[in-house]
């Protein structure tokens, strides 16, 4: 018995209802088997392709934040069928923006090291000049976690702390503490294609699992148009950035220090190298 609400993607208004007043929601079945065996053999491929640029960066885990680069083949999963509707009735039509695309692998054998609870990109608190207005109005960043294989007790698995957005709560004891009652720490399992939306300001970490136990997540992170760029590192190709339509135009159009950089070196591979490679060795 799960201590939170499986959603099933035809189920968009009780999501959505739930998302607004518990800032997170779980979906089942965001991916299909067809986009789950080609995401995992995606990955598998890319992992024996290009095995420098998915080395371990943290926590022993594997992970490849700027796949999107040179990889079109993902595109479609930049604003996926299931979960884009839902990110974009929380985030608004007009005003999301994509912000980060990685894939994670957690390898079988070696374990990940132990994560605390934390925010996302903490440094920038919502002002009044950048809070949204209306229902969602917390969620000035979203992640959606899609998982890419089952969960079960035992596995690593995400965990979040149900609106423990508060800026008061400058850290997770304080909200424990703060919180009372409704403190709550929701480890999150299910199997492949279970998707965890979360507003990135809320309480949050990955639970290791038993050493022998793998795991591999998609993490998708949206911004919307008055919140400032969510990191100063991912690269928008120049695909997406000059994308022939308007509307997916100012969808790619956050863009970090660094893809400001990259547009400005004519997006050059060099400068792709030096940026994601050089940094990994
Ligand atoms: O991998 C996970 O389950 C959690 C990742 C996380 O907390 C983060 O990237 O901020």
């Amino acid at each position: 018995m799960s201590e939170y609400p499986i959603f099933t993607p035809d189920q968009q208004s009780e999501f959505l209802e739930f998302y607004q007043r518990h800032n997170y929601g779980v979906l089942s079945d965001a991916f299909s088997a067809e986009d789950l065996r080609y995401l995992n053999d995606f990955v598998d491929r890319s992992m024996g392709e290009i095995p420098k640029e998915w080395q371990p960066a943290i926590e022993n885990v594997h992970s490849h934040g700027q796949i999107i680069v040179n990889h079109p083949e993902v595109d479609p999963y930049l604003q996926h069928t299931t979960a884009f509707p839902l990110v974009q009735a929380i985030m608004g039509r007009d005003e999301v923006r994509f912000a980060q695309f990685d894939f994670r692998d957690v390898p079988r054998g070696l374990g990940d090291t132990p994560m605390s609870f934390h925010r996302d990109r903490n440094f920038y608190p919502s002002t009044d000049a950048t809070r949204r207005n209306g229902v969602f109005k917390e969620s000035n960043y979203l992640c959606v976690i899609h998982y890419l294989c089952d969960v079960k007790e035992g596995d690593p698995c995400f965990c979040v702390v149900p609106n423990s957005y508060h800026q008061k709560y400058g850290s997770i004891e304080e909200a424990r503490e703060k919180m009372g009652d409704a403190y709550q720490e929701v480890p999150i399992r299910g199997p492949a294609g279970t998707a965890v939306f979360y507003n990135i300001d809320i309480y949050h970490t990955r639970r290791s699992g038993l050493a022998q136990n793998s795991r591999r997540t998609q993490h998708s992170y949206y911004s919307c148009a008055t919140s400032p760029p969510l990191t100063n590192w991912v690269l928008v190709p120049q695909r997406l950035a000059e994308h022939a339509d308007a509307d997916q135009r100012r969808y790619y159009s956050q863009w970090s220090e660094a893809t400001q950089e990259f547009a400005d070196a004519g997006y050059t591979t060099a400068y792709y190298e030096t940026h994601v490679i050089d940094k990994r060795t």
